[in-house]
């Protein structure tokens, strides 16, 4: 039966060899005979400009793989990609060189009849508002346009440094803080009119969570991250299940 499939927070990186060899299993055996792959962000551990693919950083890397295992897939399968907090400067460069379809965060798409909602999920982390004043800045085109005008050598540096920041902060956070929060969940399904499937990434919490919000029963399903092993959600007519790779 047909089906598409979505992953997210592969977070691709040289220090997990192996699960950029699962990620390219996955492309070649599984992705291959769906009818469409959605990767909801965080694709890379980070990602610092698309100038990146011509230089020695991916070309004597293991992600140089990926990005050919994706160039391929893209010839048979649409590709489509949104941005995660990881790898939101992934732009036009990238999707030349892989073919993929870039889309908006959220996106509103129609499969096998019935709208399906998409995001990468950390927009939803309300309550960590330290993390949404960062995002707020380095989201600007503004802020984006002097950061990649720089040497992508010192943009690594840069990212390495923020990785330590973060993970120092993120280790006085809550579990709560660094959930969803539940009122920017319903604000957001109802600004989508209550749509019966909700896809997101980010939290590395796969769930299932049900909601019935205004007559309408809507299904927020978190994909898992690939840390330890592959994830995704598989969805045909019949409806979707997730699956460990
Ligand atoms: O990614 P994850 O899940 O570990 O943590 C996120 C939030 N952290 C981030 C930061 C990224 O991990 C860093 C890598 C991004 C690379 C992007 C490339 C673009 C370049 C950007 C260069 C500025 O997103 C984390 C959330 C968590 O999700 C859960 O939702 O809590 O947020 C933070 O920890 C952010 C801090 O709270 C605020 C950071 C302020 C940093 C100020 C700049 C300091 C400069 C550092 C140099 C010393
Ligand atoms: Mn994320």
């Amino acid at each position: 039966m047909s089906h598409c499939i979505f992953i997210s927070d592969l977070h691709l990186c040289d220090s997990r060899p192996h699960i950029t060899a699962a990620s390219i299993d996955f492309l070649e055996r599984t992705a291959a005979n769906a009818q469409a792959l959605y990767i909801l962000g965080d694709l890379f551990e980070y990602w610092a400009g698309d100038d990146a693919i011509e230089h020695e950083v991916i070309k004597t890397s293991a992600l140089q793989a990926s990005i050919d295992a994706l160039r391929r897939l893209t010839k048979n399968v649409p590709v489509f990609f949104m941005a995660g907090n990881r790898d939101f400067l992934i732009g036009d460069g990238f999707s030349k060189a892989t073919g993929i379809t870039i889309l908006p965060d959220p996106s509103l798409i129609t499969l096998f009849g019935k709208p399906v909602l998409l995001s990468h999920g950390d927009a939803l982390c309300t309550d960590d508002t330290a993390y949404q004043a960062f995002r707020a800045e380095v989201r600007s085109q503004a802020w984006q346009n002097q950061f990649l005008s720089q040497p992508l050598e010192n943009r690594i540096a840069f990212i390495e440094q923020l990785r330590a920041k973060s993970e120092q902060e993120k280790s006085t956070k809550s579990m709560q803080i660094m959930d969803v929060n539940a009122v920017a969940v319903e604000k957001l399904l109802s600004q989508y009119d209550y749509p019966p499937l909700f896809i997101h990434g980010h939290t590395h919490r796969p769930n299932t969570h049900v909601y019935h919000l205004a007559g309408h029963t809507c299904e927020r399903r978190v994909l898992g991250d690939w840390y330890e092993q592959g994830s995704c959600l598989m969805l045909n007519a019949d409806g979707c299940h997730s699956r460990t790779l």
